[in-house]
């Protein structure tokens, strides 16, 4: 058995749950924040027999896209300046994907 970790875009959620639950994969989903950009994102935990893998994986590509953000990033020059945001693009996305081995699985 392997654990998918897919940390996905909030806006990709709904749609890539709804696909995964109608192809029979069980997930479990935990809000999470990026570290660059400091927004929400979303960590889906997927364990899945191998053989299945492969489906997972082509499901998430299907369902979540790269999106380019404005984000304003705040810089400091010298002790006591002000902070001087600027704008700054950045493509996120499609979804980080960490593909682990299960040692055990159990369900009680
Ligand atoms: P964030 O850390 O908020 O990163 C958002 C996007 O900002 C990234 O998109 C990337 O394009 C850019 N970025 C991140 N760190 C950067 C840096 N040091 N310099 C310049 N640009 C940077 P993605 O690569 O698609 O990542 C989307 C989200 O996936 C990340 O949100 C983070 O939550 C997660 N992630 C990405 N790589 C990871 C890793 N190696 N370990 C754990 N989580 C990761």
């Amino acid at each position: 058995m392997k654990m998918i970790i897919a940390i996905v875009q909030d806006q990709d959620l709904n749609p890539l749950q709804d696909d995964l639950t109608e192809k029979g994969f069980r997930m479990t989903n935990l809000a999470s924040t990026g570290g660059f950009l400091r927004a929400g994102n979303s960590t889906l935990l997927i364990g899945v027999e191998e053989e299945k893998l492969e489906e997972c994986l082509k499901i998430i590509e299907e369902n979540c896209k790269s999106r380019e953000i404005t984000t304003s990033v705040l810089s400091v020059t010298m002790p006591g300046d002000a902070y001087i945001p600027f704008p700054m693009e950045v493509l996120v996305g499609g979804a980080t994907i960490f593909v682990l081995d299960v040692v055990d699985f159990v369900r009680m």
